[in-house]
């Protein structure tokens, strides 16, 4: 253990241990909490406790399950706090397997796995995040942010997983003229969550579909999420010896979608990384070379791997084999993965939960005071946090909105998400072609084709081509519920926590994205 002094401002010190201590020299006023995964948040709070987020089912796939009650303020790899003065000191691992917490006045730093080396900056927020940044390039990897990034039209966040050859097919077809780079299917075409083969509604097969997206001189995108599985794929019907199990040989629980639990693989098994590997061949033999995967936190979980090696360098691991298998041309985009171990490794992160045709949930916000669900508000608040990453390798904002159809944000929301969309560089929609009317098609262009300047003015505030736009009705976090509402919320999160009530809330889910379909 190492305690040091408060570096002063304007300076930078780097020492290694297994944990370090910063006695602060006055009382901070707020503290920046970074999360795990691309879904957990990342923002500048106050130093009140965190009401914990409900459901607790899902906090394997939406907190780093190991410090999910912790209520003094925390975070994964590093952790800042602002003086009233205004100076920030950021105390951040330079590795993997890394926490800091604020312990009454004290910042305090641990790893999981031995030493690693710490970085502690004091000063203007903006120069100690960039030199935490360039230090983490230098010892984890960047991938190249020159160019622009490539423009994206995705499935999910209009069709879901309803998609079939016909669908997708009008929709190549639509959008033949709008200047997008990559068409990339998601979720939905897998015959399962582990078995990933095309299913009963692509019966010409995936090659058809890269062919399909080819033919439109674009490049071909797929979703896939290789690291876990549902125990009812033949995958883990064949090899349950695969999966990651706890001390007692009990199956780590990797969280709850698609209306089934989910377990993780054990990718230290040498099977398991030939699998993962031929599978990337597979998805580049089919013609996709921009490849989305996703739910990538269950290679890090913990559990008693068969290698017995730390369970984010065990992750890291993963990745090198995925990337590798992929080849270097391949546009590697990673989603729902803890986001340092992936540095180096691929060519964009997700860095926030995923938007939706909301600007908040009431029940997500208000009683679950969840701030992983969908939602636009979710997903602004922490791709603002997390914007500190963009010198190491693209960063991905989720997609934004244009067409009317079946969204309920007003024009200025919208707007908000189409604007940090120009800030990151990585623009992506989901929008059907034929929901955009004249105006919706014309702003479409002008933000694909667009590339403007952007300057950072404060936390919230940008000026982008010499327009001022403010994010922060994005920024606040709800309050734990009180009296009645706390006892609704008590129940509803119980409730929340259930498998058959989860079963019958992703049946309604999957109903309501059928009837949006019918009507397409
Ligand atoms: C496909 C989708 C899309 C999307 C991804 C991911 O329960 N959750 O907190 C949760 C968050 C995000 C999520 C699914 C569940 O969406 O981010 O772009 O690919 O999977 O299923």
């Amino acid at each position: 253990m190492q305690i040091l002094p408060m570096p002063q401002t304007g300076m930078t010190q780097i020492i290694r241990s297994d944990q370090v201590q910063i006695e602060l020299s006055e009382p901070p006023i707020r503290y920046y909490r970074h999360g795990w995964q691309s879904w957990s948040l990342a923002a500048w709070t106050d130093l009140a406790p965190l009401p914990a987020q409900k459901p607790a089912i899902f906090h394997p796939l939406q907190t780093d399950a190991e410090y999910t009650l912790e209520s003094r303020p925390n975070g994964s790899w590093l952790g800042a706090v602002e003086f009233a003065g205004g100076d920030v000191l950021l105390l951040g691992a330079l590795g993997l397997e890394a926490h800091v917490t604020l312990e009454d006045t004290r910042l305090v730093g641990r790893c999981e796995a031995g030493d690693v080396e710490w970085l502690a900056a004091c000063g203007p927020e903006c120069e100690v995040f960039a030199a935490y940044a360039a230090a983490l390039g230098d010892r984890l990897g960047r991938t190249s942010v020159s160019g622009p990034a490539p423009r994206v039209w995705c499935s999910w966040y209009s069709l879901y997983t309803t998609i079939d050859e016909a669908v997708l097919g009008q929709a190549f077809a639509g959008l033949a003229d709008l200047p997008f780079d990559v068409l990339q299917v998601d979720d939905g075409w897998q015959v399962s969550v582990g078995d990933w083969q095309a299913n009963a509604k692509f019966p010409a097969g995936l090659p058809a579909l890269a062919e399909k997206i080819r033919a439109t001189g674009r490049r071909a995108g797929l979703w896939l999420a290789p690291l876990l599985a549902v125990r009812s794929s033949r995958l883990f019907r064949d090899h349950p010896d695969w999966f990651l199990r706890d001390e007692h040989g009990k199956l780590v629980s990797a969280g709850f979608n698609w209306g089934d639990h989910l377990y993780a693989l054990d990718t230290t098994r040498p099977e398991v990384d030939a699998w993962l590997a031929g599978l990337m061949k597979q998805v580049r033999a089919w013609g996709f070379d921009y490849i989305k995967l996703d739910f990538l936190y269950a290679g890090a979980l913990k559990g008693v791997r068969y290698r017995d090696i730390p369970r984010e360098a065990a992750f890291r691991q993963a990745l090198t084999t995925l990337r590798t298998a992929m080849g270097p041309d391949a546009f590697f985009l990673t989603c729902g993965t803890p986001i340092l171990p992936v540095l180096g490794l691929c060519d964009a992160v997700r860095i926030g939960p995923d938007v939706a045709g909301i600007w908040e949930s009431d029940r997500d916000a208000r009683l679950f005071t969840n701030p992983s669900t969908p939602g636009t508000k979710n997903a602004i608040r922490t791709v603002l946090g997390r914007l500190w990453l963009q010198p190491l390798l693209r960063v991905d904002p989720d997609v934004a909105y244009f067409a009317p159809a079946w969204n309920e944000l007003t024009p200025e929301q919208k707007r908000l998400l189409q604007d940090l969309a120009l800030i990151t560089g990585f623009k992506a929609t989901s929008d059907l072609p034929h929901w955009l009317d004249d105006g919706a098609c014309t702003a479409l262009r002008s933000f694909l084709e667009a590339s403007p300047t952007v300057d950072q003015l404060d936390r919230a505030a940008f000026c982008i081509d010499g327009r001022r736009v403010d994010f922060s009705p994005a920024l606040s976090l709800p309050a734990a519920p009180r009296g009645l509402a706390a006892l609704e919320a008590g129940l509803l999160g119980w409730l929340g926590s259930q498998p058959p009530v989860l079963k019958i809330f992703n049946a309604l889910l999957d109903r309501e994205y059928r009837k949006r379909r019918m009507s397409i």
